[in-house]
């Protein structure tokens, strides 16, 4: 064991333990609708036999997007970071309890919001656009996992604040920051959503007002929804950063260009939601300009990512007897499922943020927006960058927690690949159909009008479909393995964490002071957002009334 690595106390491991439990049973239920969806478009509907369970296709499609987008990220993030914070600042939380709190609220915000989707009460989708109603008890218990997730925030700033007192001088460790830094964007990005549910959906599911507004709720929406697929993805990115190279046999490239990439997803996360409203009637063509051009900002510090990143695997390529231009890559250790989960996960981003770059772009999103190519763009990111790499975490996280060996690592590995392959067949296959011009949220299927031409591209969504699948079952069925199984052997398990290859003392300080990037990041929402929420809240017009489609 690596004397320099610090070791959770026997409650926090259960503590982190109890997080991914939660995530990896929302994931597994959520998945289960994958396949059937997928079916679905390729003209194999089963939907019909789950009748007396599930009302709908968007009943499942609501559980779908809301368990594995809302639930399983957000329990493994609060559950990760609580052991990044830890390891990281090699020291305990500063309230323990404070953090349990948070914890807990996330609990039964997620149990209240599960029952009304579970009676068809709340099939709004994870998007929960008005004027679909949903039952109250939703919007109270999302409101109840963000609070949670908030006071879990708390618990790592005193946590960070106390080892800042104890430390002066020293730069912090560069995967707490970045932790702190998610955790802080998460917090302002967080104040969208509260707005929309506070001052309009719960008041309005309860009867105390008559309508909402559909184009303010929006807007409050995606100030939330834009930055929360970067509270999604920059727990990978530590993971990327902080610990593959590690385990990759190497070291990180730059201490330095890590924090600043985290640095300008603070600033730059929040600023840019008018670019899933290019098609909103109510947002003025400048603002949608603005928004535009810091899309294209935040592009950076993921084109930063994927150089260090990068880099850092190759010093770990080399190390290990790579040679040549590209012989590095075949000397990672592709057999470490832990590892060949982060790679896959990095070589599909890549294509992700293709097809987001083009989303981007005011006029071609004109042609993309509500297609099939969304659906294939996030699954590119979401469903591989981030979900892949949380299965790698999850590799060594379970093992580490439970004190048992992976069981096994081949599972591992054929659950790895079936992601991988299905997830190129099913999203290749959406984004060509979404340039076809065929719908998201539609059960394609069961539509009279589909051209002859879908008709392959609507197979593989299928064939791709259910081999992932296969890959979840495969994922899951090896993390409860190890945690329950009898025949798992002991084992101790080191957090790996990757060193710099330069001294973090030599980065500089205004890399590690919060102030400025603060500052910057509070002027940046006003300028972008303010006049635009200023004149939609004192145009607001609650007169839609809603209603339960389906
Ligand atoms: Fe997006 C819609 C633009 C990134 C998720 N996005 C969505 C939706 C979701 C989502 C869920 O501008 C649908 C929302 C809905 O339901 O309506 N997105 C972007 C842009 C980026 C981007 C510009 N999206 C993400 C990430 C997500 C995510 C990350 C989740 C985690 N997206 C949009 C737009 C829309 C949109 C519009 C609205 C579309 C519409 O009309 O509705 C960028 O951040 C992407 C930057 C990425 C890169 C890639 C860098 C590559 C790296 C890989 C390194 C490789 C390694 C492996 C380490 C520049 C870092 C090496 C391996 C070896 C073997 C060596
Ligand atoms: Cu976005």
């Amino acid at each position: 064991m690596s004397a320099n690595t610090y070791q959770l106390s026997q409650e926090d491991k259960k503590f982190v333990g109890l997080h991914i439990f939660f995530a990896v049973l929302a994931l597994s239920i959520g998945t289960l609708f994958g396949p059937l969806q997928a079916l679905e478009h390729s003209g194999l509907d089963l939907y019909p036999y789950l009748q007396p369970l599930f009302k709908s296709y968007y009943q499942g499609l609501t559980l779908h997007g809301v368990l594995n987008a809302l639930v399983w990220t957000t329990f493994f993030i609060t559950g990760f970071l609580t052991l990044v914070v830890i390891v990281g600042l090699k020291r305990e939380l500063r309230y323990p309890k404070l953090n349990r709190v948070g914890f807990w609220t996330m609990v039964v915000g997620l149990v209240m919001a599960a029952i009304p989707i579970l009676l068809n009460e709340a099939s709004v989708l994870y998007t929960f656009y008005p004027p679909l109603k949903a039952h109250w008890a939703f919007y109270l218990g999302l409101t109840l996992v963000v609070v949670g997730s908030w006071i879990e925030g708390y618990g790592f700033f005193f946590t960070f604040a106390a080892w800042r007192k104890e430390n002066p001088g020293v730069r912090s460790p560069f995967i707490a920051l970045a932790a702190v830094i998610t955790m802080g964007m998460w917090q302002i990005a967080t104040l969208g959503v509260a707005a929309e549910i506070l001052t309009m959906l719960l008041p309005w599911s309860l009867g105390l007002i008559e309508g909402t507004d559909p184009q303010l709720a929006r807007t409050y929406f995606w100030f939330t929804g834009h930055p929360l697929v970067y509270f999604w993805l920059l727990p990978a990115y530590i993971s990327w950063y902080g610990m593959l190279p590690k385990q990759a046999g190497g070291k990180l490239f730059s201490d330095s260009l890590g924090r600043f990439a985290f640095w300008l997803f603070f600033l730059l996360s929040v600023p840019l939601g008018f670019h899933h409203q290019y098609v909103d009637p109510g947002v003025p063509a400048g603002w949608k300009f603005l928004h535009a051009l810091l899309t294209y900002s935040v592009f950076f510090p993921s084109m930063l990512t994927a150089f260090t990143v990068i880099a850092s695997l190759e010093y770990a390529g080399r190390q290990n007897g790579g040679k040549g231009l590209l012989g590095w890559i075949r000397a990672l250790p592709w057999n470490n499922p832990s590892v060949s989960a982060q790679l896959f996960a990095g070589i599909l981003f890549f294509f992700g943020g293709i097809s987001g770059l083009a989303n981007a772009s005011y006029n071609v999103n004109l042609v993309l927006h509500n297609t099939a190519w969304v659906p294939g763009h996030f699954h590119l990111t979401v469903a591989s960058a981030v979900t892949l790499s949380f299965w790698g975490i999850s590799y060594w996280l379970v093992p580490y927690i439970t004190g048992k060996k992976l069981l096994n690592e081949k599972t591992a590995t054929w659950a790895n690949w079936l992601w991988f392959i299905g997830m190129i067949i099913f999203s290749n296959a959406m984004h060509v159909l979404g340039l076809l011009g065929a719908p998201r949220r539609t059960p394609l299927g069961l539509a009279p009008y589909i051209p002859e031409e879908w008709s392959g591209h609507l197979l593989r969504v299928g064939i791709g479909g259910s081999i992932m699948f296969i890959g979840a079952v495969l994922f899951v069925v090896t993390v409860a393995r190890t945690a329950w199984s009898k025949k798992a052997e002991p084992a101790e398990v080191e957090v790996p964490v990757a060193e710099a290859i330069h001294d973090p003392q030599d980065t500089p300080q205004w890399l590690d002071a919060f102030k400025p990037w603060l500052i910057g990041t509070i002027a940046l929402i006003i300028i972008a957002y303010g006049p635009q929420l200023v004149d939609q809240i004192a145009n607001i017009s609650l007169n839609a009334p809603g209603g339960k489609v389906w």
